[in-house]
């Protein structure tokens, strides 16, 4: 590859494309800029290559693919085959999994794909046989009537929102919630850890047809092998949303009983996470649900996106080379740092510290909410994402959390050395900021105090620390 390649091919894009409609060339510009100044901290960001932002831009967006490989609604997908065939194949050997499925566009697209596949497998095949039906359309109208109300009737057990589960693991404002009876488990509240007899007694009382684990805020490892133990007890098909973590399965950093694709019947994930691949999603399964998977499309999702499929072919690639486990380990060892740097200067952390990307910091011990946090240390040049923790006094929408991961900052370079800067700056942001009150005099959630000179100190040594880890150093877009 030339030197200048990167720098040619997103220069000639944005010239293309700014001869249409500058103004899009230039937000494109400014984002690239905004992401280098600023020190990125949201737990489930990345930066993804030039290779995998390219492959994005291309005529595979013109083509309509539904189905999947080699059984497809349109005619001319031989390309698109190629793509999807590869990026399955480079999902299955990375992971180790039977069977991989690549469509999704995102991590709810694949976790609804999870749970049609695992409802057509355990509820409706079951209904057809019954009836002596090959196919839905041949069943009575009566058979179908108590299909329906048989299929919207299944329960499912996953991790509670405030313990660090995820919204789509069955949460009334989410489609998951209105589909399935849905009961959590939580953590336990002097450890902040999973406490899998109370999973196990909850799965006993409850009988889910559904067990999921994963997480978008626990900063801790789960032990699969034990919540597949529990899953068989009671006939529970066993389901894992790595979305967070699939960077450190991929990078065998998470593995024995911590790498879930051994143990669960299904696993899906993002591949923009950790895995920093493009904004998409996956399924891995065995060959018992391989089947079903497979007719996510058209079951619950739109047209195939198969530019974003090339795009998660190119990622797992990378992800495939030995580099990628050394970056994950490093995702690993920069958190701890940073979990280390917090508690040296007194903060308090969910769990006391953590074993994978991310960290939680209970900013109640700042005498502030999530809210308020969140945005001091966004004035002052540091992005993060404020976040409940377990038994959450301040509700879901202030909360009590601030979650910040090391995936991004990992990728441009920056070590151990520098996370204890980052926790020199984030100390510094909540503990000089103080809680605002509401005009009547009552506290406010929202409202903070933060010296402008202060936040813009920081801003500029959040900009220091940056500067010896550029941003996509090979594109200059002059
Ligand atoms: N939005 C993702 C996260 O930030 O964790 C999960 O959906």
């Amino acid at each position: 590859m030339s030197p200048n390649a990167e720098s040619t091919a997103f220069r000639s894009a944005l010239e293309v494309i700014r001869a249409v409609e500058p103004r899009v060339a230039d937000a494109i510009g400014a984002e690239l800029a905004d992401q280098r100044e600023s020190l990125k901290l949201i737990a489930s960001e990345n930066y993804a290559s030039p290779a995998t932002l390219l492959a994005m831009g291309n005529w595979f967006s013109d083509k309509y693919a539904e189905g999947t490989v080699g059984r497809r609604f349109y005619a001319g997908c031989q390309n698109v085959d190629t793509v999807e065939a590869l990026a399955a194949e480079h999902a299955r050997e990375l992971f180790g999994a039977a069977h991989a499925y690549a469509q999704p566009h995102s991590g709810i697209d694949a976790n609804l794909v999870a749970f049609w596949a695992i409802l057509a497998d355990r509820v409706e095949a079951p209904a057809l046989k019954r009836a002596q039906a090959r196919h839905v359309n041949d069943l009575t109208e009566a058979d179908w009537f108590a299909l329906r109300r048989e299929l919207g009737d299944q329960r499912m057990l996953g991790m509670s929102l405030d313990a660090g589960g995820h919204l789509t693991h069955g949460f009334r404002p989410n489609i998951s919630g209105k589909m399935f009876d849905q009961r959590s488990y939580g953590t336990d509240p002097a450890t902040g850890l999973v406490d899998y007899d109370k999973v196990a007694e909850a799965a006993r009382e409850f009988r889910p047809l559904v067990l999921v684990a994963g997480y978008s805020a626990y900063p801790r490892k789960v032990n699969f092998r034990i919540m597949r133990e529990i899953a068989d007890s009671v006939g529970a098909t066993f389901m894992v949303d790595m979305a967070h973590f699939a960077g450190l399965v991929a990078g065998k950093v998470f593995t024995g009983d911590f790498d879930p694709v051994p143990h669960a019947h299904i696993v899906t994930t993002t591949t923009h996470k950790s895995l920093r691949g493009p904004r998409g999603g996956l399924v891995l399964c065995g060959p018992e649900l391989a089947d079903q998977v497979d007719r996510g499309c058209p079951m619950v999702l739109g047209g195939p996106l198969p530019h974003v499929m090339a795009a998660k072919a190119v990622a797992l690639a990378e992800a495939r080379r030995p580099d990628f486990a050394d970056y994950a380990q490093r995702i690993v060892d920069n958190a701890q740092a940073l979990a280390d740097g917090l508690l040296r200067r007194g903060a308090k952390l969910v769990t006391g510290g953590t074993d994978n990307h991310l960290v939680l910091i209970d900013v109640t011990g700042y005498g502030l909410t999530g809210r308020q946090a969140e945005q001091a240390l966004l004035d002052s040049g540091i992005v993060t994402n404020r976040n409940a923790v377990p038994q959450d006094p301040n509700g879901a929408w202030y909360t009590s959390g601030i979650r910040i991961g090391t995936p991004a900052l990992t990728t441009r370079g920056l070590g151990t050395a520098e996370m204890d800067g980052t926790a020199e700056l984030i100390h510094t942001v909540l503990s000089q900021t103080t809680a605002g009150a509401n005009p009547d005099g009552t506290a406010s959630k929202a409202k903070y105090q933060l010296d402008p000179a202060l936040a813009d100190k920081i801003s500029r040594q959040a900009s220091e620390l940056l500067t010896g880890f550029p941003l996509y150093p090979n594109v200059d877009l002059g």
